[in-house]
């Protein structure tokens, strides 16, 4: 396993406030969004992007989806906790749904 670094305290802070729609998790060691489209074609679609790109970070998410719902949260293993590839993750998907 390779040993990434975490974030610090200013770069947690900052990613929450310039991601709105992120919320912190598992105590400061995740963030979650929930992702509403308007049908499972369209949360598929958006999954199968996610993936490509989760795969060539080398950085996958953990989600759950239901229908048009995709519940998603972010985390690092490798660093017990929130890094830069998490935030590479909320900006690749805010972009995804034009944000
Ligand atoms: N994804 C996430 N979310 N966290 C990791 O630490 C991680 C990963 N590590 N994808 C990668 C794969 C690692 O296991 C491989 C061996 O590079």
């Amino acid at each position: 396993m390779v040993s990434v670094t975490q974030l610090s305290d200013d770069e947690r802070a900052r990613l929450l406030s310039d991601h709105p729609e992120w919320k912190s998790a598992r105590d400061g060691k995740a963030v979650t969004r929930t992702f509403q489209f308007e049908n499972f074609s369209e949360a598929w679609g958006f999954m199968s992007r996610v993936a490509l790109i989760a795969e060539s970070h080398d950085h996958h998410p953990e989600w759950f989806n239901v229908y048009a719902k995709v519940e998603v949260t972010l985390t690092t293993h490798d660093a017990n906790g929130l890094s830069q590839r998490d935030v590479n993750m909320v900006k690749a998907m805010d972009r995804l749904v034009g944000e």
